[in-house]
């Protein structure tokens, strides 16, 4: 740094303008902020300078509900290579910056994966120079924080700001009017800056809050009516109050439009009020703009840019669809039918009346272009936008983007051919893969610096950092005995930590000699996370039946959050934890397996977790998890995967090689083939093991408190009610499960063996670099350049 002198002195200025402390009297909290607020001026100039650099040229903007950031201050430090410098700093103060920087709070505005991607897009997009921007909600409560209480998942709200946000710039100066049917409200954009590796572009991430134009209504105040007084104000805020935990059962459902049309309505405006400031029309705004939809939920901004078009700007209603097609993209996340969006027709008119005549008028002439390209009428029906009373979502971004991306090879593969195989067949050339990726610089260089230090020493240089292909080379070291036993090592270490943190925040204590076998994820029957339990009440029958059985001792970690409204994910939850409980407790396991569920997995905790996995969980059912992105974390700190032949999984196994990895289970094919005749009772009867671990549900070994959740999750088993009985193949699967899991302990004896497996998986990530998939949207999607300052 070229100055300590100096950022000593605006650290210290930041203490005292803000809390009115010195450093003696400051707490880490307070230092913290200060010492956020110090790295946002030092950014500054550089900040200001990109958005000027970009201006010139075609831009991109993903629209995203969802920005999953989580902590800033030490990702913004390594990316500024300003982390040593500055903890030498401190701790010429006496401070510490770990403890420093363990005082945030993780932005969590996002559920899972979606959210989380869409963050690391953005700093693979700062890091390449790229001119890409984000847009999306600044929800006041993240996601839900979990707690466990007796073994059940308890809910409580995320007030993530409560300790103030430093790394958020309030443009009040750049607010904007958004207007729904029966009211009108202030969009506030709170900009963050996304500080790009080495620090030489910072791009935006802008999320808008929603206030009241009037914050108070003086009129009924003076009439003695102090509380509808404040109604007003109350009414505006409530639409970024709070984040909407992903869940299959919809409620409040007219409120989540609102969200989504809120910040639409707001970014395409901004977008164009910066437009008009250049030029003189919005004539070449189809060619300087590109704006990529996270998903459907941002896909109400097809209709309100051509509703502008039309209404404020007066063009002709074919050409604004024209130009909204060159402009927009979509991306789809999911294979589910139930998550795909529908609107009722109702609940868009009571949004703004205006969007929903102008999504009449769009699937009038996707009417009329099928028609002419002899779609049958039974096709019209899947692809038509406006259907029973119902608004999809899904129909209308497609028709009006120039390009649908999937997320996975398989994944736009099932896309294809079977979810969209209407719209593959009249627009094939709209369809292209986009397979996720991670970011390294959050997922490795910060969260695990020892196998960082390891990897740019044997590479000889850190270049690998912006071009994660360079990790192949590491596949020279194979046979080096020494560097074999260093990856050991280092995991060993990393493992250390992780046990530490988990007595420290758990209040158990785990092993780092046992295997730390880890699934952490959203909580959803598609995940099997019920599966991976079976498996484990499995080993302790067996270790009951015979407790000298040669195992290698295990701790399984499970952790992530269910919906509030999901019975079946709680119900997942407590049967872990009963689980854990038995078998922590029982003495004549001497410790050989271990049981773990961390309370309230977040991006934070998962920077403690993926380093220190010896096996990576990724079993969702074959066909169901779009691509995964934990999967691609673990993979990247040297970890193999026990897994389905599912989503990134494919692709992952594809570069680091089979015999590196273990793969089990039923594959898509054969799932749909045996769909309609599967008896998951007949495999229950035919297995007695298999049996016996099911049976644990009802007779009292697992006890549920009279929740009824273990009996939910048996009759998910075997009844056949709304859904089929065990529609998720966990008992199909089982069995294999089973087996594979016994080749990762014979597999795990030979240290050497397993190291270079471990070497594989690392040396192989390369294709897993986010930077690699931004890369591909800006070529491919955008057909945007880099811009160098
Ligand atoms: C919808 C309606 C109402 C309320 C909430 C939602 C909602 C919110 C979030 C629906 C879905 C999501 C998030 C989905 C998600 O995270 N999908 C994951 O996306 C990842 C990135 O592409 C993939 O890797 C995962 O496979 C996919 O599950």
């Amino acid at each position: 740094m070229t100055n300590k002198e100096n950022f000593i002195n605006t650290f210290k200025l930041a203490l005292r303008l803000s809390f009115g402390k010195n450093l003696e009297e400051a707490s880490d909290l307070e230092k913290y902020t200060a010492l956020s607020e110090t790295i946002m001026e030092f950014i500054a100039d550089k900040w200001k300078e990109t958005g000027e650099v970009y201006k010139d040229k075609r831009q991109a903007y993903y629209f995203s509900a969802e920005f999953l950031v989580g902590r800033s201050l030490y990702n913004n430090l390594v990316n500024l290579l300003l982390e040593e410098d500055v903890r030498e700093i401190l701790e010429t103060l006496n401070m510490d910056l770990d403890e420093i920087a363990d005082q945030e709070e993780d932005a969590a505005l996002g559920n899972g994966g979606l959210g989380r991607l869409a963050a690391c897009f953005m700093e693979s997009a700062a890091t390449l120079n790229l001119p890409l921007t984000g847009y999306g909600v600044r929800y006041r409560e993240g996601l839900l924080k979990q707690s466990i209480v007796n073994g059940f998942q308890v809910e409580s709200g995320d007030s993530w700001t409560k300790n103030g946000d430093p790394w958020s710039i309030r443009k009040y100066s750049e607010s904007q009017i958004v207007e729904f049917k029966d009211m009108k409200v202030r969009a506030v954009p709170y900009d963050m800056p996304i500080i790009g590796y080495e620090g030489k572009s910072i791009n935006t991430l802008r999320l808008w809050q929603s206030e009241a134009l009037l914050d108070f209504d003086f009129e009924k105040f003076n009439n003695f009516k102090y509380d509808e007084a404040l109604v007003g104000k109350n009414r505006a805020e409530d639409i970024t109050r709070v984040l909407y935990p992903n869940d299959d059962q919809r409620s409040g459902k007219v409120l989540r439009l609102r969200q989504q049309y809120f910040f639409c309505s707001a970014s395409i405006k901004d977008i164009i009020k910066k437009h008009l400031e250049k030029y003189e029309s919005l004539d070449n705004i189809d060619d300087l703009v590109r704006i990529q939809l996270n998903d459907t939920h941002p896909v109400i901004g097809i209709s309100e840019f051509v509703r502008i078009l039309v209404d404020d700007y007066s063009y002709d209603f074919l050409q604004a669809l024209e130009k909204t097609q060159r402009i927009f993209s979509y991306t789809n996340h999911t294979i589910l039918q139930e998550a795909m969006e529908k609107w009722e027709e109702s609940i868009v008119e009571d949004t703004n009346p205006r969007n929903l005549e102008i999504i009449m008028a769009i699937d009038e002439v996707l009417l009329e272009k099928l028609k002419d390209k002899n779609a049958t009428e039974e096709e019209i029906q899947i692809m038509r936008i406006y259907k029973d009373g119902h608004i999809n979502m899904a129909n209308l971004g497609i028709f009006l983007s120039h390009t649908v991306n999937g997320v996975a090879k398989l994944h736009t593969d099932i896309l294809k051919a079977d979810v969209l195989k209407e719209w593959y067949k009249y627009y094939p050339e709209k369809f292209q893969n986009k397979t996720n990726g991670i970011t390294p610089r959050r997922w490795l260089l910060m969260s695990n610096p020892e196998l960082s230090a390891l990897i740019t020493r044997l590479l000889g240089s850190k270049d690998w950092v912006k071009d994660l292909s360079q990790l192949k080379k590491l596949e020279e070291f194979i046979d080096d005995d020494k560097v074999l036993e260093e990856l050991m090592e280092i995991k060993f270490q990393k493992k250390k930590q992780l046990a530490d943190y988990i007595y420290k925040h758990e209040g158990i204590k785990v092993d780092p000699a046992s295997i730390f076998d880890i699934q952490i994820k959203r909580i959803h029957e598609y995940k099997r996370q019920l599966m991976n339990i079976f498996q484990v009440i499995y080993l302790y029958q067996r270790l009951k039946e015979n407790p000298n059985l040669d195992i290698l001792p295990r701790t399984f970690i499970f952790g992530g959050k269910s919906a509030p409204g999901y019975f079946r994910a709680k119900a997942i939850i407590k049967l872990i934890n009963e689980v854990a409980r038995v078998i922590n407790n029982d003495l004549e396991i001497k410790g050989k397996i271990k049981v773990i569920f961390v309370e309230n997995y977040r991006v934070s905790y998962g920077e403690k977790l993926f380093p220190a996995a010896d096996i990576s969980e990724q079993i969702s059912t074959a066909g169901k998890e779009a691509s995964g992105t934990g999967n691609m974390k673990f993979m990247l700190n040297a970890t193999p995967t026990i897994g389905t032949y599912d989503g990134a999984n494919i692709e992952i196994v594809e570069e680091a090689g089979f015999e590196n990895n273990f793969i089990f289970g039923a594959r898509v094919e054969e799932l749909r083939e045996i769909e309609s005749t599967y008896q998951p009772m007949e495999i229950y009867l035919n297995d007695y093991q298999i049996k016996q671990v099911v049976d644990t549900l009802l007779n009292g070994t697992f006890v549920d408190n009279d929740s009824y959740m273990f009996l939910d999750i048996y009759n998910g088993l075997f009844k056949e009610d709304w859904s089929k009985p065990d529609s998720y193949f966990i008992l199909k699967d089982l069995r294999p499960y089973i087996e594979a899991q016994g080749e990762v302990d014979r597999a795990y004896r030979d240290q050497r063996y397993w190291a270079q497996k471990c070497l594989m998986n690392l040396a192989n990530a390369g294709k897993f670099s986010s930077d690699r998939t931004i890369k591909d949207y800006a070529e491919n999607i955008w057909h945007i350049e880099s811009s160098f300052i």
